[in-house]
Formats: C-alpha cells, structure tokens, sequence
C-alpha cells in the first residue's frame, strides 16, 4: 500500500482549489504525510488568507511565503525546513510563469527578459529549490515537477512556456542524476490540459481541452486527483526503482500520432 506516514512533504504552487498542486497536497495528505505549504505572496495578503484557509483541513504543519524570484525568501523556506522539521523527504515542484503576452501569437515576439522571466521562474526554480532540498533530504527523497507536451512538441500559442518546459525536463535528467548517489530520486509528470487559474487565463484552452476529450485513448480529460495520485505514487516507496522520467498523466493523448 502506499504509505507516506512519516514522511516531511514541501508543497509549492497552490494558489487555489484548481490548482494541480491542491490536487497532489490532498493525496499526499491522504497517504499520511506531514505536509508544508507555501503560496506565492502578493502585496494584499490575498493569496495568503485564501491559500491558508483551503489548506486548513489538510493541517500543515509549515505555511510559509515563497516566491522563487526572491532569494532570501526561498533560504527562509529551507531554514525554517531544518529548525522545525530536520529533515525533508518530498518537494513537489508545481509553479510557472510567462508573461501572459508571451503565450499569444508568434513565438518569435518574445522578448529577452520574457524568455529570461519564464526561464527563471518555470525552469530555473527546480534547480534553485532541489540545492536548497538537498542537504535536508538526509534519509533519502523524492522531488516531483509538472510539465506539459508544449516541451516536446509544439501546442499553438504555448510558445515560450515550452522553451522552458523542455529546460525542465532536462534539469530532471541532470539532477537526477546528481542526486541518484543519495538516494534522492526526480521526476517529473507531463499532465494534460487541466482547468487551472494559469490554464484558464490562455485564450483557446476550452477548445484545446475539447479536442483531447475526442482524441485521447480514454476519451477525456485528466483530474487534478489522478495527477495527485501519480505524485504519491513518485513520491512513494512504490516507486523506488524509478528515478529521471517524464511520466505522462494524460489519458493516453501523447502517443497518438493522428
Ligand atoms: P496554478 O495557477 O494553480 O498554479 C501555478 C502556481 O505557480 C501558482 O500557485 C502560482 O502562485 C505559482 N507561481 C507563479 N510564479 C511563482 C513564483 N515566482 N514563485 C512561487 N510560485 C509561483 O496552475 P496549474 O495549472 O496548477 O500549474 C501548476 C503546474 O502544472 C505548472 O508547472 C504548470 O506548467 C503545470 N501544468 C499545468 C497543466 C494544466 O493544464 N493546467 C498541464 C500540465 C502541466
Ligand atoms: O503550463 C501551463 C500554464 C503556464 C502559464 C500560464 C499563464 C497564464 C497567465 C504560465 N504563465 C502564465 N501567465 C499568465 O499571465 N499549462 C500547461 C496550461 C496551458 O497553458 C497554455 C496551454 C496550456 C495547456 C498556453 C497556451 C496553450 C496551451
């Protein structure tokens, strides 16, 4: 059975009840995890108040601030890991951000610092917190990301959100690797298209999120739970043996051809 109690789980990129990352908070929850809980903070204290409010069932043990774009926030985040827990077994990887001008019309348009914005906080961010993870995954760990098709092949008008896609996946494979020897394992699940407050704000989404119903081997759309589950699974010993892969939660869209 899956089992994660005992475990210390960092959560990143809830922002409300759409959110893949709630999706995957609440199965981690269920599988008996401790859990942390960080949102991104904005200057009214919005986020903040609805994030703790949603989580509040779960009973996370940590709430903190954590926009990845500020430094001595995200060590703040590591320290307070160690003084209150000591060790950090999962850390699940589940925010992105392009300019919203950059996910319309020519890919070409995009400018250096939207590449640069979207590079850093979607692709970058993994690196970032898996150094900061590292010495605090004493016993061993999984970290979990989200990624979409847009990094492998092109999706109309995902645009510079797949140049950092496909930086994410590879920064998979490389820490994967780097980490291997201690017993951490990465990974990442190429979810398909889900209703989210980032998915709802691209023009397009509901037609996009139609074609796969009709196309896809299982003839719908993915859940935020099924993608939950298969982070459990990630972050279980279940799959101990598997570290480095792009798993797909997806209904079967990936492998069709036509
Ligand atoms: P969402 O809007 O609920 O989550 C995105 C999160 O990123 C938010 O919680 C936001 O606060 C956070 N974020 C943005 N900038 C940040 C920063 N600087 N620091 C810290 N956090 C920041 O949308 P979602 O669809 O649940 O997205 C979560 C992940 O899933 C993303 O990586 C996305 O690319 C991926 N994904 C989404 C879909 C989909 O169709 N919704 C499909 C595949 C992959
Ligand atoms: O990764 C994503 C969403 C990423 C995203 C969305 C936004 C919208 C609002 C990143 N940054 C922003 N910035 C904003 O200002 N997905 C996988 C969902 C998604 O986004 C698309 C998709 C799909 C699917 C964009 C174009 C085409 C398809």
């Amino acid at each position: 059975m899956l089992n994660l109690t005992g475990k210390n789980a960092l959560v990143t990129g809830i922002a409300n009840n759409r959110s893949i990352a709630w999706g995957i908070a609440q199965q981690l929850h269920a599988a008996g995890a401790n859990l942390g809980v960080t949102y991104l903070p904005d200057d009214k204290g919005r986020f903040e108040k609805k994030v703790a409010e949603l989580v509040e069932p779960l009973q996370p043990s940590l709430f903190l601030p954590c926009d990845v774009q500020n430094d001595a926030q995200v060590q703040e985040t590591f320290d307070t890991i160690r003084d209150r827990w000591g060790k950090l077994d999962i850390l699940i990887h589940c925010l992105a951000f392009a300019n919203k001008d950059d996910l319309t019309g020519d890919f070409s348009n995009v400018s250096r610092q939207g590449f640069d914005l979207a590079l850093e906080v979607s692709a970058y961010s993994l690196i970032q917190l898996s150094r900061a993870a590292k010495p605090l995954m004493t016993e061993g760990g999984s970290i979990v990301t989200l990624t979409y098709l847009g990094g492998v092949k092109v999706i109309p008008n995902y645009n510079v959100m797949g140049i950092a896609k496909a930086a994410l996946e590879m920064n998979v494979r490389y820490l994967a690797a780097e980490l291997g020897p201690q017993n951490v394992r990465v990974n990442a699940i190429s979810a398909g298209p889900i209703r989210t407050l980032a998915s709802s704000a691209v023009g397009g989404i509901l037609d996009m999120i139609h074609h796969v119903e009709e196309t896809a081997p299982l003839r719908r759309t993915v859940t935020q739970a099924e993608v939950g589950n298969a982070a459990a699974f990630l972050c279980s010993d279940l799959s101990s043996g598997i570290t480095g892969q792009i798993l797909y939660v997806d209904a079967g869209y990936e492998i069709m051809g036509m």
